[in-house]
Order: C-alpha cells, then sequence, then structure tokens
C-alpha cells in the first residue's frame, strides 16, 4: 500500500516499524501532539509509553509519528519520546507545517491531521488517538475548525479516538464530517463520545460490534476505492467517564477564561486540556490517559484483524 518510496533524507522509519512494513504485520499510528501539548509533564512519557505496550501487548507494531530535527521519524524510541516529552522546542506541526519544520531542521510534534497524512506516505492504515479536533465552539466568528476534519476528506486513514473534545462544537463536527465524506462508526455504541464523557448527547447512524467487522468495512471501503478517513468512535464506558457535573462546570469556567485571556487560534486546544487537568486535579488526566490506552487496544485488534483478513485472501 506505499504510495511511493520514502525519501530516506526526510523519513526515519524505526527497524521494528520497518519490519512491520515489509511482512504485513499489523502496525497502529501514534500522534505526538497529545504527547508534548496534550498531556503535562511528566505522565506524559508514562502514558506514550503505556500505549505503546498495549498495541505491542495485542500484536501489532505501534508507529509514534514525530519530527526531530527535521527528519519525520516513524515510529520513536523511547529517548525519542522523551525528547518530544521534554523539550521546550517542540511546536504542534499541522500538515502545513511539516515542509517548514522539515526544511528548518526543527522539533515537531504532528497533529491528526499531520500524523494521518505521514501514516499514509508511509503505508499506515490505522491510527489511534484520544480524541479528534474539529469545529470550535462560535465557529461562525473566528473561522476556527481543525485542519483534522478536512485532512480525513482526503486521506484513507482509520482513526480510532473517542469523539471529539467536548471542548468543541460536538453537532456542528459530525456535520462537517458528513460533509467532507468522513465515515463515522460507533464502536459498540450508536451515542457518539463526549472523549471524557461516556455519550455526547449525539448519535451516530452506523453500530459496530467487533474489530472484525470494523476490518471488513476498512477492505470494502478500499474495494470501493473511497479516499477519505473512517473514525472509529469508541466511547468510555460509563463508570470510568469524568463526573458529568465536574465536567460541565470546569468547561464552561475554561472556556470563559480562554475568552478573558484572549487565547485564540493553536493555543485553545491546549490551554482548555490544561484547565481541565488543573481544575480537576488530576481526575481529567486519569481519564484522558485511559481514553488514549483503551483507542490504542481498539486500533491494534483492528490492525490485527485487517492483517489477518488479507492473510487469508492471499
Ligand atoms: N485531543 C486531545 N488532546 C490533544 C489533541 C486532541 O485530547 O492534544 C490534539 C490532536 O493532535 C489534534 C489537535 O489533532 O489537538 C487538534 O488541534 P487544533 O484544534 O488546533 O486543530
Ligand atoms: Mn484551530
Amino acid at each position: 500500500m506505499t504510495p511511493r518510496a520514502l525519501d530516506s533524507s526526510t523519513f526515519t522509519v524505526h527497524p521494528e516499524v520497518q519490519e512491520a512494513l515489509a511482512s504485513g504485520r499489523p502496525i497502529v499510528a501514534l500522534e505526538s501532539t497529545i504527547i508534548s501539548h496534550g498531556l503535562p509533564k511528566p505522565e506524559n512519557i508514562r502514558v506514550a509509553g503505556e500505549v505503546e505496550d498495549m498495541v505491542r501487548s495485542r500484536g501489532a507494531a505501534p508507529a509514534t509519528i514525530a519530527v526531530l530535527a527535521g527528519r519525520v521519524h516513524i515510529g520513536l524510541t523511547s529517548e525519542q519520546i522523551e525528547e518530544i516529552a521534554t523539550r521546550g522546542d517542540v511546536s504542534k506541526a499541522s500538515i502545513r507545517d511539516l515542509g517548514i519544520v522539515c526544511a528548518q531542521s526543527g522539533y515537531a510534534a504532528t497533529t491528526v491531521a499531520a500524523t494521518s497524512h505521514l501514516a499514509n506516505r508511509a503505508g499506515i492504515t490505522i491510527f489511534a488517538t484520544g480524541g479528534l479536533g474539529g469545529v470550535h465552539r462560535q465557529a461562525r466568528d473566528s473561522w476556527d475548525e481543525s485542519a483534522d476534519l478536512i485532512a480525513l476528506s482526503s486521506i484513507p486513514m482509520t482513526v480510532v479516538c473517542s469523539g471529539v473534545k467536548s471542548i468543541l462544537d460536538v453537532r456542528a463536527t459530525l456535520e462537517r464530517l458528513e460533509t467532507l465524506n468522513v465515515g463515522v462508526i460507533g464502536y459498540g455504541s450508536h451515542q457518539f463520545p463526549g472523549f471524557y464523557l461516556t455519550d455526547s448527547g449525539h448519535t451516530v447512524d452506523w453500530r459496530l460490534d467487533d474489530p472484525e467487522s470494523v476490518a471488513q468495512v476498512i477492505s470494502t471501503r478500499h474495494n470501493l476505492g473511497i479516499v477519505s478517513g473512517l473514525v472509529v468512535a469508541n466511547p468510555l464506558p460509563p463508570d470510568q467517564q469524568l463526573d458529568p457535573d465536574l465536567h460541565d462546570h470546569v468547561l464552561r469556567e475554561g472556556l470563559n477564561l480562554a475568552r478573558d485571556r484572549g487565547i485564540t487560534g493553536k493555543a485553545v486546544t491546549p490551554f482548555l486540556l490544561d484547565h481541565f487537568h488543573r481544575s480537576t486535579h488530576g481526575a481529567s488526566l486519569i481519564v484522558n490517559a485511559n481514553i488514549i490506552v483503551r483507542n490504542a487496544e481498539l486500533a491494534a485488534r483492528i490492525a490485527v484483524a485487517s492483517s489477518t483478513s488479507w492473510a487469508s485472501r492471499i
């Protein structure tokens, strides 16, 4: 599935990922913005490691993606994960930033959009994260809509996530996903998850209940020549979600603070996530970490089911 050979002056593929690509073994791409900008230190290093361990324990190779000293790394060593988690000069890169960061030998963590682009470039088709970017509240005035959405309209990536962060306008985001031809599947539920919360209050048309069914949809989309992405929305079990009252209170507070302090653009998401982590005294952090690890587990199971069904056809 590799579109064209990767240019070795730009890309470094970790040996574990290289071996998996060569032998058709399952791989799960992982983004790095959640490490550098989404989670506080030092928990970010721990969570990034747990996520990779989970992927391996389910039989797939983890490929955390980031830009280090101008090179795109598909798969990181634990030292490189630590670098992304701790350096002060790691920028948050969407697709449009990649060319600049690489040409200037910079360091960047990749968003869902940039990770999807790079994973696809490397021939990886399944990706796990916490929450997708989306349409921000008041987007009618600010025009703030994540490039994640438009990226997924033209990249055939399956993204396992727990919906979009509750800080966003969920209804508008679902509308945009429809407009942009991005498939949305509820995993084990017709309710679209609300990231920290099990249920965003919005429903989705399609529900699948096991990794094999998702793998079948992925291969059928491929046969149909559909080149847009597929979102697999994986809700937390209700007993693992953040307390909904606490959530609503902290969210209102955070949105007001962001407005009062004039926080805009790509700083909005990290600001609100940080506010959540501080104001819930770490409760949201535990939930956030759990979300990412669970999504990595499901993505690995889908990747394994996909490679098994491909193999059985040869
Ligand atoms: N969801 C999280 N934490 C994050 C992000 C999403 O729970 O850090 C990151 C992802 O990398 C996503 C990006 O792609 O935020 C979206 O940012 P923006 O809204 O600026 O496009
Ligand atoms: Mn934005």
